[in-house]
């Protein structure tokens, strides 16, 4: 059994509902369970400035599949709740995105597959809902915590717990 760590993240459609589908859905993969997720977030978009804020959440789960085939897994929910690649643009707008963070200490460098996921570090959307689950993790690559990570972020991005976000 393997412990992984992932990040959800939505900006179009009914964000709200799709994570919360996103999450059950998870838990219905076979061979795997969530063990705990975190608060859900609104955060600003980053990469692309211009684009709907964000909703993330992240979710901790335990399961006998590969990091490969938990990835396939995670790709056809979201494919499942609407996501069509084609129509996108990188970090652009999506109603849902599954990203493998951690899995167990695990580091894959393959075409399909890059763990830990390569821009976690740089952040804050990620690594504060990480903090609530893991934050003494140590990067398998980065050789550090979670809270190092989020101590050393030079830019970063506004994260609000959802519903304290202050609206003009
Ligand atoms: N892929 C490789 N590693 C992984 C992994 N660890 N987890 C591959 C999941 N997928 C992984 O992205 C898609 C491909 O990455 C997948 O097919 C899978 O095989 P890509 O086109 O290679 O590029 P990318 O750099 O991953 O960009 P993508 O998916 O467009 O964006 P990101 O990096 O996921 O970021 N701001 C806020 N506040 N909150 C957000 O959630 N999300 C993004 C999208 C941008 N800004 C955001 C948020
Ligand atoms: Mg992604």
């Amino acid at each position: 059994m393997s412990i992984a760590y992932l990040c959800l993240g939505s900006n179009s459609g009914d964000s709200f509902k799709l994570i919360e589908q996103a999450v059950s859905f998870l838990n219905m993969i076979e061979n795997t369970s969530i063990i705990r997720t975190s608060a859900l977030y609104e955060t600003e978009p980053w990469g692309i400035k211009d684009q709907r804020w964000f909703l993330n959440i992240a979710v901790e789960v335990k399961t006998k599949l590969s990091p490969q085939d938990l990835l396939v897994k995670c790709q056809n929910i979201e494919k499942t709740l609407g996501r069509n690649r084609d129509k996108e643009r990188h970090w652009g707008e999506r109603p849902i995105d599954i990203d493998i963070i951690f899995y167990d200490d695990e580091t894959i460098n393959s075409d399909f597959l890059t763990v830990p996921h390569k821009y976690m570090h740089l952040r804050a959307f990620v690594l504060v809902p990480l903090l609530e689950l893991v934050p003494d993790f140590v990067h398998p690559v980065l050789k550090k915590t979670v809270s190092q990570l989020y101590d050393e972020l030079e830019e970063v991005e506004d994260v609000y717990l959802y519903g304290t976000r202050k609206h003009d």
